[in-house]
């Protein structure tokens, strides 16, 4: 869709900051010329252009810095700051999704390809670890299921596996067997085709950030965040339930499902509320909410099933 990017700029024509600047200096004459040298010769700055979206919370976002810099991709490394440290090494130029299984158009994607007659939309959203603390993210995305209409889901599809890149050159974390790589996740059918469920490929209104998931990422926001995978290389459609990177390694303590419920507590802590990232050392611990604040959108996926057995 023209005018996707302002200035009309194709996905490709894009480098993500080395270094996150204050959005108001991009937006100044002075800032976009400071950019333009840091971004290298031949290539452009973009600012995604979304609209927003009824979807979002009004909640105040957590900060670019604390969004950037507190993340959980073991691939670069299990410490909170160890992404933000390692991330950058990954080249997201040339990135391409494969797209199989029961479609009717089975492929590989570039980037180009997949945000082609998108439109990107502004989410923000709550994010809820299953560790038990919490953000405010403001994403750039677009519906996992205007992705899926393109490719045609076969009648025999019920549910969507996703897989992220594995590249031991640039991930540190993958030499050692924190878990099974490639980190591998996956969705019903339906719980894929809800409005909430979308691809993020920016945040903050700039591409997203190597730590978050660059340069496609899963948001899956009433589920705890393991279930919202990282830097996407293939997602295929199947007939049967897809085995899952946090279930495959710890069945007792992450379930297929992940849905956020503060009745069911994980079997080493409860899940009864969260610590809210930036609400400072003394700050209150605050109430989990069911679906993480969702359920008038997705209540409805799981009638008649006994959520504490299905966690
Ligand atoms: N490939 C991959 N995806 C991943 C993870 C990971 O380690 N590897 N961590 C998950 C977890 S536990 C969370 S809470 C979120 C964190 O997303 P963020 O760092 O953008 O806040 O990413 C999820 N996606
Ligand atoms: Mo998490």
């Amino acid at each position: 869709m023209a005018g996707r990017w302002k200035n009309d700029l194709k996905w490709s024509d894009v480098t993500p900051k080395p270094l996150w600047q204050n959005r108001r200096q991009i937006l100044t004459g002075v800032g976009a010329a400071a950019f333009a040298g840091l971004a290298g010769p031949g290539r452009a700055l973009a600012e995604l252009a979304a609209s927003p979206s009824a979807f979002s919370t009004d909640a105040a976002p957590n900060t670019l810095e604390e969004i950037t810099t507190y993340n959980n991709y073991y691939e670069f490394g299990t410490g909170k700051d160890d992404p933000s440290r390692n991330a950058g090494k990954m080249d997201t130029d040339g990135w391409e999704v494969r797209i199989d299984g029961l479609v009717d158009r089975p492929g590989t994607w570039t980037m180009d390809d997949i945000l082609k007659d998108t439109a990107l939309e502004d989410r923000i959203y709550r994010l809820r670890c299953v560790e038990a603390w919490s953000m405010i993210v403001p994403w750039v995305g677009f519906e996992l299921s205007d992705l899926l209409a393109k490719v045609g889901v076969q009648s025999g599809a019920k549910y969507v596996a996703f897989e992220t890149a594995l590249l031991p050159d640039v991930m540190p974390g993958v030499h050692a067997r924190v878990l099974d790589w490639p980190y591998v996740e996956g969705l019903r059918l339906d719980e894929a085709m809800n409005p909430l469920t979308i691809l993020a490929v920016g945040l903050y209104d700039q591409p997203i950030p190597n730590q978050n998931g660059a340069p496609i990422r899963l948001v899956v926001p009433w589920k705890y965040g393991f279930k919202s995978i990282k830097s996407i290389v293939r997602i295929t459609l199947t007939a049967d339930q897809p085995p899952t990177s946090w279930n495959q390694a710890a069945a007792n303590e992450y379930g297929f499902y992940a849905n956020v419920n503060p009745e069911v507590s994980h079997p080493r802590w409860s899940q009864a509320t969260e610590r809210r990232i930036g609400s400072g050392l003394f700050a209150k611990r605050q109430p989990t909410e069911m679906f993480n604040g969702y359920g008038a959108e997705v209540a409805g996926l799981y009638s008649g099933m006994d959520l504490a057995r299905n966690f």
